[in-house]
């Protein structure tokens, strides 16, 4: 914050024009108010009803609003995770959903996040998901499971859920994309098509162990201020999580804290808590670029996950967002109070 306002006095902002005084304030779920809470709420209901407004040709399973977030997210999965755009490309994705949901749906604030770093040994008490009707929904009925290999190589205990939400209004939505690759154990058959229409209900595995072991402080400060919060490669690497060396780290990790759906790194975001991780993923960006000044504007990183043989990533490379946005260079997304973005945390 300090280094922000520093920031703004050298480049006071022009009338009209995005500052910290008006810039939305995103909060943990936990400090909104009940009345916020449900304006969100029914935002999220909303975009389960209106119809999907993107192409047949391109997302044939695609019939809710909703719906077209998560195709582009499964669409794009193979060049937006363990690639240089990562960071910055789910920081534009969550910034159009929140924008669809206050200009198409209602919603008057910023996204809220979910804070990882409370409740971690008693995750149904997380206002988030403690099942109640000003939460995201509770954990999954009781489904017998031999937990989940997450990336294939990391093995996660079950939690006690892995069945359908049994709580809050999530537990009487459909969702109608994927999984393409679920990694809990007996998650239904994949679908053959990355776009066909599977209505069913959504599955969660809330789970304690996954959050004990990497949404920790430990790991916070180690990528915001610690060994690995040098340059933006160290920094995005270890944030995103070296699965073959049996660490998750804080944002694979949350993924598996959810489970169920979450399990499936093309198809996690049919879970509308997708947008509280992704939102939380991004704060700790933001302040890892807010204390890193030298570095904020550092773009580093694979077009590939994890492979040089496609190049690397460039400030002025586009994050395609498909039908569901126009293109925006990653320089446009670097910094939340300027481009199309007017926003901070807190
Ligand atoms: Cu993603």
């Amino acid at each position: 914050m300090e280094k922000l306002r520093a920031k703004e006095k050298l480049n006071p902002p022009k009338p009209g024009k995005c500052s910290l005084a008006n810039a939305r304030r995103r909060k943990d779920w936990e400090k909104m108010t009940k009345p916020e809470r449900k304006n969100y709420i029914d935002a999220v209901k909303c975009m389960f009803t209106k119809p999907s407004t993107v192409s047949a040709e391109w997302a044939a399973g695609a019939r809710v609003r909703y719906d077209d977030f998560a195709a582009i997210h499964i669409n794009k999965t193979l060049g937006i995770h363990g690639t240089g755009n990562f960071l910055t490309w789910h920081r534009y994705h969550n910034w159009v959903y929140e924008k669809a949901l206050r200009e198409e749906c209602g919603y008057k604030g910023a996204h809220p996040y979910w804070n990882w770093f409370k409740y971690q040994d008693r995750l149904l008490e997380n206002p988030l998901f403690d099942g109640s009707d000003t939460s995201m929904g509770g954990n999954g009925a009781f489904f017998q499971h031999n937990g989940t290999l997450a990336a294939g190589l990391v093995y996660v205990p079950s939690g006690t859920g892995g069945g359908c939400v049994q709580s809050g209004f999530i537990k009487d939505i459909s969702i109608s994309l994927g999984p393409i690759r679920p990694a809990m154990d007996g998650m239904s058959t994949p679908v053959a098509g990355t776009m066909i229409y599977n209505p069913r209900c959504l599955r969660r595995d809330l789970n304690m162990y996954a959050a004990k072991k990497w949404h920790n402080y430990e790991n916070l400060l180690d990528v915001v201020t610690g060994p690995h919060s040098g340059d933006i490669v160290t920094f995005q690497d270890e944030f995103q999580g070296r699965p073959p060396d049996g660490f998750l780290g804080l944002h694979s990790g949350g993924h598996h804290v959810i489970g169920g759906d979450n399990s499936d790194n093309y198809s996690s975001v049919v879970d509308p808590i997708f947008h509280f991780h992704h939102a939380m993923v991004d704060y700790v960006y933001w302040l890892w670029q807010a204390l890193h000044p030298d570095q904020a504007r550092q773009v580093g990183g694979t077009i590939k996950a994890r492979s040089p043989a496609e190049g690397y990533t460039q400030r002025t490379d586009n994050l395609d967002l498909g039908e569901v946005a126009a293109d925006l260079s990653i320089d446009e997304a670097l910094d939340t109070l300027d481009g199309p973005f007017c926003y901070i945390y807190e």
